[in-house]
């Protein structure tokens, strides 16, 4: 047996699974005004003014609110984006990712 050959039998797999998306999840703080964090939301997530006021007034009363979910990348840059607009205006607003179940 070469130096290279594995004991491990690698198991067969028929199936592959399907790359996870990942969430963009709004943390709330107590210091970013809540018209910036629509003003984010609607810039990065496209999302209505409608829809940005419920996803910022969710996080503000519950802590945290999905926003959307992408493929990882996406949800990454995305979620980099919108912090680095906070930071840009002074704020601490953050949001982070997470795959889905
Ligand atoms: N809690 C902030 C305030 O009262 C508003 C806010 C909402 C900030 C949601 C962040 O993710 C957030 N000014």
């Amino acid at each position: 047996m070469r130096e290279t050959d594995t004991l491990l039998k690698p198991k067969v797999r028929t199936k592959v699974d399907r790359p996870r998306l990942h969430k963009v999840i709004l943390i709330n703080d107590d210091f970013t005004p809540r018209e910036f964090v629509v003003k984010v939301l609607r810039a990065e997530f496209g999302t209505s003014e409608d829809q940005a006021y419920r996803i910022m007034i969710t996080a503000h009363r519950k802590g945290v609110c999905v926003v959307a979910v992408y493929a990882r990348d996406i949800a990454e840059t995305k979620a980099t984006r919108a912090t680095d607009a906070g930071k840009a205006g002074g704020y601490p607003l953050l949001f982070t990712t997470e795959p889905e179940e």
